[in-house]
């Protein structure tokens, strides 16, 4: 087969990219251990609502002025339903379930998590607004899945 000198020249070129590529791919992650972003953090479903962060689920200032959300989604509900946090400042929801499969999605922002029992979801947003923002379940939880929804109300910080 005839092939003409200089589509070979980018056939070899094409695939010394590829392997290029995919080298960088591989040696990146075995040197740092690099895998898909994620928070891995388990908890007991079955105790959660009993005793430790989710039984009193609500928000908690650091000392160092970061805001810390502890929610539950549940059916068909989110605890607390109304969350006030100060606008300007680093918020981390974090967020677990004691049933079923939940979505946890803040409308307008990027906190957009899956809620799954046995696990907690973390998500840091920094709300640069004062305002009310909704929060929405968004993977099908059950027959009142639709009802399922809360409010942070954003309050212009001091
Ligand atoms: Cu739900």
């Amino acid at each position: 087969m005839d092939i003409d000198r200089y589509e070979r020249y980018w056939m070899w070129a094409a695939t010394g990219m590829l392997v290029l590529f995919a080298s960088a791919i591989v040696a990146r992650a075995l040197a740092e251990s690099a895998h898909p972003p994620s928070h891995t953090e388990t908890v007991d479903p079955e105790t959660l609502t009993v005793s430790g962060e989710f039984a009193s689920p609500g928000v908690r200032r650091a000392p160092d002025g970061g805001v810390t959300v502890s929610m539950r989604a549940e059916l068909y509900v989110f605890a607390p339903d109304i969350v006030r946090v100060p606008a300007g400042v680093p918020i981390t929801f974090r967020i677990t379930s004691p049933d079923v499969l939940h979505g946890f999605q803040i409308v307008g922002t990027n906190v957009n998590a899956t809620v799954a029992p046995g696990y907690v979801s973390q998500a840091t947003v920094t709300f640069e607004t004062s305002g009310r923002y909704l929060i929405v379940c968004n993977e099908y939880c059950g027959l009142a899945h639709h009802l399922m929804q809360g409010t942070v109300i954003v309050e212009p910080s001091r």
